[in-house]
């Protein structure tokens, strides 16, 4: 079994690679909910989105986020009220907010909804919140300490990043699919997807149980780049980097991860990070890392897997 560590568009696609090499049963996602928030009443899952209306085949390719051949009167409506309009939601990802918002209420759990969720969309993996507990994603910026999803979308990336905070961290529990996957004889490697590395997997790999799992891991962990030749593939990882005075490089990203992998995955272009990456205790492996169709997500999936199935664990 594996275990993917995803946030948004980037591990949606690693997920989807490895859930077209893998058997249904070998595959569980845990996805970041540290960019969830309440938004015009609604509970909003950005980043469990994603993964599910992806490995579902119904994502909006151009955005990443939402559904393909989304419809947007509800937007349309609420703008001529004067409403909140800075978060788009379209008319079909409306009722995903909707009815989990009112499952959530009733009492059932993210991971529950999650789980129903997945099989109405026919997804025959695992995908589930990395937690039940609610866990919020701040940037400390020179604008001061703002909601994830008002300095990733309401202000555009824009502020200066000083730190992050995860609220509720310290205490949120893994949701149940993820604590058995952390537990199961099966595991046989972790995979952390080319998602960003402090706002998408740093709440995951945040949570007690991880650090715990990963202090005494029996498995191999490798990660994927984000960033190529000093770029993220897409949104703020290297602007943050750079803002927090870190190289905002492949190998700067391994740093970041220090401790946590056994291998690091980095794109054909970054292949003179090699040693220097190596030299930090951590084997490297250079692969194209570029995931513009299905076919390429799932040849990475493929190689990233033989490269762990390689590396022994707890370097
Ligand atoms: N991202 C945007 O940049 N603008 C939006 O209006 C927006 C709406 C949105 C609605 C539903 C959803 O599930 C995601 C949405 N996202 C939007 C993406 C999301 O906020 C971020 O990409 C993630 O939180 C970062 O992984």
């Amino acid at each position: 079994m594996i275990l993917a560590l995803a946030g948004g568009v980037g591990g949606a696609k690693l997920a989807h690679g490895l859930a077209a090499v893998l058997a249904p049963g070998e595959l569980v996602v845990a996805v970041n909910t540290g960019d969830d928030f309440t938004h015009l009443g609604l509970h909003i899952s950005p980043d469990l989105d994603s993964v599910v209306y992806k490995l579902a085949g119904c994502n909006n390719p151009e955005t990443g986020w939402g559904l393909k051949d989304e419809t947007w009167h509800f937007m349309a409506a609420l703008e001529r009220l004067g409403g909140e309009t800075w978060f788009r939601l379209g008319d079909g990802d409306l009722a995903t907010h909707i009815e989990r918002t009112r499952r959530l209420e009733a009492g059932e759990l993210l991971s529950a909804i999650a789980a129903d969720f997945c099989r109405r969309f026919a997804i025959a993996q695992t995908v589930t919140p990395m937690s039940d507990d609610k866990v919020r994603t701040m940037v400390i910026t020179a604008d001061g300490r703002l909601p994830f999803q008002d300095y990733f979308v309401r202000l555009g990336c824009a502020p200066r990043v000083a730190g992050f905070e995860f609220e509720g961290i310290a205490r949120a529990t893994p949701a149940p699919a993820l604590a058995a996957a952390l537990e199961s004889d099966a595991l046989a490697a972790v995979v952390i997807c080319p998602s960003n590395p402090f706002v998408s997997t740093a709440p995951i790999l945040g949570l007690p149980a991880m650090g715990a799992f990963l202090k005494t891991r029996r498995v191999p962990v490798v990660a994927i780049s984000p960033i190529i030749e000093g770029a993220a593939v897409r949104g703020p990882a290297a602007k943050m980097m750079a803002e927090l005075g870190l190289a905002a490089t492949a190998a700067g990203v391994a740093r970041h991860y220090d401790g946590t992998l056994d291998g690091f995955v980095i794109d054909g272009r970054d292949a003179a990070l090699a040693p220097q990456i190596e030299t930090g205790g951590v084997a490297a492996c250079v692969l194209d890392t570029i995931m513009e169709t299905a076919a390429d997500e799932a040849l990475l999936a493929r190689r990233v897997l033989d490269f762990a199935a390689g590396l022994g664990a707890g370097r």
